[in-house]
């Protein structure tokens, strides 16, 4: 079973990793370097041993396929996953005239009652984004994110390159290429990124009509992150497969520092006595035929029957 894969890395970590101090001020139990490969004929890889809210991945992902960098469409399919981002631009702004939102993130975990004033702040932002045009072009949009990368990164002569499109036309007229390569890491962007790539780097391979795709992930926090971000490209695989022609075949996902944060091994422990159940299915919309196409109704699955989810705090 495809999903063994990911519990093994959850034991090897537990069992061997380092102990280390990371950026967040959390703390880490940390390996470098691991790789785990999903048959994706066998089923989409969406964990089963605990509820993952495919939904969010799918419309997130979509969001980077249009090349979109706006909070806008992700609130419009509810979506909340990046919007602490683009507040951050807003409370930092002139035109912000609220209540103090200074750390905003590590306050509203820490403090109750700040974190209802923020809320409101929030709530208050979103609705700003919603419904008005020109806050959500001032304040919705994060910048250098994967979006940008993947369908406008710049190049120094002022022109813009379409990897995506670039290597969907590779993969359709040369296929034994050994270039099928889209890369996030855009070093010049790196310093002005509120959080550089995690997902770096992702390539294609073609084998027998189907097509596998490997990811190099510099940093994975193995309990939060990473089950969303193979069921990301595990969809990426599907989506760009059927615009291909071609079956799906194994999504590869290499690891850097991959880490269980201290905060989070009780959850692991919990997730790691469950017994797996069979994954579900994905269905496309077989009329739609370019990923860019592409919305929220068009992806559906079937058979997701999870063990429920498992709260964890996010390291910010
Ligand atoms: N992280 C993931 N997957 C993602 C993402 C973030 O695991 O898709 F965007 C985690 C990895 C790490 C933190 O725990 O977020 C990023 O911190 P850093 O930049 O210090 O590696």
């Amino acid at each position: 079973m495809n999903e063994q894969a990911y519990l093994d890395l959850c034991q090897h970590v537990l069992n061997d990793g380092h102990d280390r101090h990371d950026r967040t001020g959390v703390g880490t139990r940390s390996i470098f370097g691991y790789q785990m490969r999903f048959d994706l004929q066998q089923g989409f890889p969406l964990l089963t041993t605990k509820r993952v809210p495919f939904k969010l991945i799918a419309s997130e992902l979509l969001w980077f396929i249009k090349g979109d960098t706006n909070i806008r469409y992700l609130l419009q399919h509810n979506n909340n996953i990046w919007n602490e981002w683009a507040f951050k631009n807003w409370v930092e702004s002139d035109e912000y005239n609220g209540p103090n939102m200074d750390n905003f993130g590590i306050r509203a975990q820490q403090d109750a009652n700040f974190n209802a004033v923020y809320q409101e702040q929030m709530a208050l932002f979103k609705q700003y984004i919603l419904e008005d045009d020109t806050f959500a072009e001032k304040f919705g949009h994060l910048g250098d994110v994967y979006g940008k990368q993947w369908r406008h990164w710049q190049s120094t002569q002022g022109e813009t390159i379409d990897q995506l499109k670039q290597v969907i036309h590779d993969i359709k007229t040369n296929p034994n290429s050994r270039r099928l390569i889209v890369s996030a890491w855009n070093p010049e962007d790196i310093p002005t990124m509120a959080l550089p790539p995690c997902h770096t780097l992702f390539q294609f391979y073609v084998e027998d009509g189907k097509l596998s795709c490997q990811l190099y992930q510099r940093s994975g926090d193995i309990f939060l992150g990473i089950p969303f971000n193979i069921a990301s490209y595990a969809l990426l695989t599907h989506l760009i497969a059927h615009e291909c022609g071609l079956d799906v075949g194994e999504f590869i996902h290499t690891l850097g520092d991959a880490h269980i944060y201290h905060n989070h091994f009780e959850q692991v422990n919990t997730q790691l006595e469950r017994h797996l159940v069979d994954p579900p299915k994905l269905q496309l919309n077989k009329d739609k035929t370019s990923i860019f196409d592409f919305d929220i109704h068009d992806l559906s699955l079937t058979g997701y029957d999870p063990h429920p989810s498992i709260k964890a705090p996010v390291a910010v």
